[in-house]
């Protein structure tokens, strides 16, 4: 493992202010919590060997109050988390648009902590859930902290923050039997989702491959709202903000990802891990798509509208920084437990726009520090302390860590000194945009919010077409395990209004008819306008055909990069083979892991002794990008029934098999058709047609022509 923090903390304000809380163990004596040494941890005090435990054993007391206290109330939403520290760097200033430091200042490296999370699951469920990723990013800059608690999916499912806990609770584990875990409800998720068309176009990038991705490090990020840069002469522009990752965008296919969440629920969470462990930074480029203010109007959609997204032929997005991660947590709890994050945690420069979902959200952040950290001063915590100065007037509460010294804890003050005072704005003092705003307080949705079909038709438009098969086939698994018909009715009904062809897809699939009309209730607040007429959803107008950049293959960066190759060996197996290809491999980029009938080591037919990663009781396709079997394998493996699985399951999942020599008897013993056109078959050819086999992405064709019943 690298010394990252060694290299990292003459830069890195947050690793050299987290120091003062590390406690390490080595060389120390036990105690108790008030530091007394204890002489015995294996036995309590009791009246005679054989007789009760005593109530004075204070030491048994303290361990067991503070192990019944250990577990704090995991996150509503978002529960199953996985974090890692890092840095921004800015590529150019910014300063045009705003005067955030960390965008206006190139000689700066602003840590960062970073938590990616599933949404539906509990805090111990599957990584591989389907489902949308959250993709939060706290900013320790020199005037605080900036939070981008954002997800993995440009969209949101819902217009307006008073809908939140009913969308929550439609999608959690149905409230009668808590079922199911991890994925998103049915019965209830769907009733609500074909009540609720706005949520069309989030749930079908949730039904699209993004819903699964590879790895945390192969997804992209969004703040998805519409937020406001402001510069220094207080001139605003809106703004989006994109995450986008240099290791291009990757998902694994439906089978596998059900069988990854049986064979290793933390396949994700190892991955960063063990990524970040072996130096393989994960990167992500910050990108902004900048509007003018005087263009708010200009668009077929609401920018305020967080179902919706700009398409990047409209609004180009500007790359101007990376974000690298590269140090794993110290500790589980400590860091990517306790770290709270809070759209409204901001810098000057930055500013909120009036987006009814983010507005809402402002709220409910900090609300929920209260009973998940359990005291206001959650912001003392050392993950969420800043590196900016911290001087106010907030006192005492729960657990309160800071001893404010002085007599005045009120502003103004004199015996004080005036201290802590306010800061002018060329100080750096916060001020929010002056909007004009003059209006009626009015209960109600704008009218500008009521197109839901056009964008998800632009999605529909623009996945390839293998993506738009896997996105069919997820709208027709998830809507089979519906249990009321009316419900898939509706859905397949908003489906036809978005895209015909998809909805007889899944209707044929699920055994329903479309229907022409479906009466929708009022979804939308009545106040202004109380007829359910206008309340129904629009068809969709959204000219515009394609915007590429919504498919994922158009996220290919065409590299293999820390991608993790099977090798299948056995005793005896060719050395030339096996090297000749791992490599190449390795040198583009890949890792590889040996794989043997047993555990330990293996040895070549030049008598090299090989390390055994995988053994037939542990392997499995799920976790490789692509297998290799090279020459000299033995006959234990040509007929073994986990070798043929193996290659079977990795062809089904679409990935590239290389076969060199005699593994061609191997081959033969599979389901795997060997006479017909295959691009990712490779037989006898070169590690170099391996790599580009891999690097081409899978090959969906084989879904086609399904042969293999792994
Ligand atoms: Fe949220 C957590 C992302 C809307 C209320 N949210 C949470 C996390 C992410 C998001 C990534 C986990 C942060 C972490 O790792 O600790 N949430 C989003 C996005 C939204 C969104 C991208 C819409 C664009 N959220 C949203 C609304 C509300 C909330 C509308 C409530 C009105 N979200 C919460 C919360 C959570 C949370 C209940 C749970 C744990 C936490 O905040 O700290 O307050």
């Amino acid at each position: 493992m690298k010394d990252q923090k060694k290299d990292d903390k003459n830069v890195n304000k947050k690793l050299v202010d987290l120091e003062k809380n590390i406690s390490v163990s080595d060389n120390q004596f036990l105690t108790t919590n008030q530091g007394l040494k204890i002489n015995d941890n294996n036995n309590s005090l009791k009246a005679g060997e054989r007789g009760p435990t005593l109530l004075e054993d204070f030491i048994l007391r303290e361990k067991i109050t503070h192990f019944d206290h250990e577990r704090i109330p995991e996150r509503i939403v978002h529960a199953r988390g996985s974090g890692a520290h890092g840095i921004f760097e800015l590529y150019e200033s910014q300063s045009e648009f705003t005067k955030a430091g960390f965008l206006n200042d190139t000689s700066r490296k602003t840590p960062v902590f970073v938590r990616f999370s599933t949404v539906a699951g509990s805090k111990g469920s599957t990584d591989l859930a389907r489902d949308v990723r959250g993709f939060a990013v706290k900013f320790y800059t020199d005037e605080g902290i900036f939070d981008l608690v954002g997800n993995n999916i440009p969209v949101f499912a819902i217009q307006d923050a008073m809908k939140f806990p009913d969308f929550i609770h439609s999608v959690k584990p149905e409230p009668d039997h808590e079922m199911p875990q991890a994925a998103s409800a049915h019965d209830t998720f769907w009733d609500f989702v074909s009540l609720v068309p706005e949520t069309m176009h989030m749930v079908s990038w949730v039904m699209s491959d993004r819903g699964i991705p590879k790895s945390l490090r192969m997804m992209e990020g969004f703040g998805i709202h519409t937020f406001r840069l402001i510069n220094e002469k207080g001139k605003s522009s809106f703004v989006k903000f994109h995450w986008k990752p240099k290791l291009g965008v990757h998902s694994v296919c439906w089978d596998e990802a059900t069988k990854i969440s049986g064979k290793d629920p933390d396949f994700h969470r190892r991955d960063l891990w063990e990524n970040i462990d072996q130096g393989n930074f994960p990167e992500w480029e910050l990108g902004l798509q900048i509007v003018p203010e005087q263009d708010e109007f200009k668009y077929d959609f609401d920018l305020l509208d967080p179902t919706k997204l700009i398409p990047e032929e409209l609004v180009p997005v500007k790359i101007v920084g990376k974000l690298t991660l590269n140090r794993n947590p110290e500790n589980f709890f400590a860091e990517t437990e306790q770290v709270a994050f809070h759209p409204g945690h901001l810098v000057p420069g930055i500013d909120f726009s009036n987006d009814p979902l983010l507005q809402g959200r402002l709220f409910s952040y900090t609300d929920t520090q209260l009973s998940r950290l359990g005291s206001p001063n959650f912001h003392e915590i050392p993950i969420n302390r800043s590196v900016a100065p911290v001087h106010n007037n907030q006192r005492d509460a729960h657990m309160r860590m800071t001893v404010n010294k002085g007599k005045t804890a009120y502003h103004p003050n004199s015996l004080g000194g005036g201290c802590p005072y306010q800061a002018m704005i060329a100080e750096g003092g916060f001020a929010s945009f002056n909007e004009r705003i003059d209006a009626q307080k009015i209960r109600n949705r704008s009218e500008s919010f009521s197109d839901h079909f056009s964008q998800p038709k632009l999605f529909m438009n623009s996945l390839s077409e293998h993506e738009k098969r896997h996105m069919i086939n997820a709208f027709a698994f998830e809507l089979s395990k519906v249990n009321y018909d009316h419900i898939k009715e509706r859905v397949c009904h908003h489906l036809s209004m978005i895209d015909i062809d998809v909805a007889k897809k899944v209707a044929d699939e699920i055994g329903v008819k479309i229907p022409g009309k479906v009466e929708m209730p009022i979804n939308q607040a009545i106040g202004a306008d109380e007829n359910p007429k206008n309340h129904q959803p629009k068809d969709a107008n959204f000219v515009k055909e394609k915007s590429e950049k919504l498919s994922m293959e158009a996220h290919n960066k065409g590299d293999i990069k820390t991608r993790v190759i099977g090798i299948l060996c056995d005793n005896n197996v060719d050395e030339d083979s096996l090297n000749q290809f791992k490599k190449v491999l390795e040198k583009e980029g890949a890792s590889c892991k040996i794989i043997a009938p047993k555990g330990g080591k293996i040895k070549g037919n030049k008598g090299t002794e090989i390390k055994v990663d995988e053994n037939f009781l542990t392997v499995t396709s799920v976790c490789f990008e692509a297998v290799f079997v090279p020459n000299g394998i033995s006959n234990e493996v040509v007929n073994h029934e986990v070798a043929k699985h193996l290659l079977n399951e990795a062809f089904k999942h679409c990935k590239a098999i290389a076969i060199d020599g005699n593994a061609k008897k191997l081959l033969e013993n599979t389901d795997i058709p060997t006479d017909k056109d295959d691009k990712s078959l490779l037989v006898d050819k070169t590690p170099k047609d391996f790599v580009k086999a891999i690097a081409s992405g899978r090959n969906w064709d084989r879904e086609l022509h399904p042969v293999v019943p792994a």
